[in-house]
């Protein structure tokens, strides 16, 4: 059988001080007015918008290819930082695919792995460097920094997962990550009682 280009095994270099690898194929950032909806407290929102809009956080991706699959590779790198008393996070979503595992690990900082089910199921995975965590299909799944440094981590997945951001957009997820007492703590998203 004759391969075809995209065949050939490929491999890129992952740089563990930045958080990122090379060559990668796409970048996108997500600053606090790309999540506003996402924050409890809209007047913090509105501030650190008017103010300098900061970004919250990166991803880089690369897409594996072949004729006959498609894994991809990305890498997201959250700043520390708060909205009102709660911590950055990603936007979070569901896969559209129900069939579509992932699988996420932390290489640098700390923080929480938050992932729930359409049926509201919840669970929070304690992450530090070094943690690596299953999320199974049907669980959506978002990622917050609560430590003083970036929090990096790498997601493995299949291109054809899609994201759908629909449900976390219009509730948020079960349990919100905020400062209380100088400490990071779970509490219930009220807006979704
Ligand atoms: C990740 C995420 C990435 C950013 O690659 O897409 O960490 O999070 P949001 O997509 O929720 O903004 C992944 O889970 N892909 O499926
Ligand atoms: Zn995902």
């Amino acid at each position: 059988m004759t391969l075809k280009k995209e065949d050939y095994p490929i491999r890129v270099q992952y740089d563990w001080e930045m958080g990122e690898f090379f060559p990668k194929e796409k970048m996108v950032q997500r600053k606090v007015s790309d999540l506003a909806m996402m924050f409890h407290d809209q007047a913090a929102v509105k501030a650190a918008v008017t103010d300098s809009d900061p970004l919250v956080y990166e991803i880089f991706y690369y897409g594996f290819k072949t004729s006959k699959s498609d894994m991809a590779l990305g890498t997201t790198r959250i700043q520390p930082g708060k909205v009102g008393d709660e911590y950055y996070m990603t936007k979070g979503h569901f896969h559209e695919a129900e069939d579509q595992p992932e699988i996420y690990f932390c290489v640098k900082g700390e923080g929480y792995l938050l992932m729930e089910t359409r049926d509201g199921e919840f669970e929070a995975h304690e992450w530090t460097a070094g943690t690596i965590s299953h999320i199974p299909p049907m669980w959506a799944h978002r990622v917050v920094n609560t430590g003083k440094g970036p929090l990096v981590f790498v997601a493995s997945y299949h291109l054809s997962a899609g994201h759908d951001y629909g449900q976390i957009e219009a509730g948020g997820f079960l349990k919100r990550v905020v400062e209380r007492d100088g400490k990071a703590v779970l509490v219930l998203n009220e807006a979704r009682k």
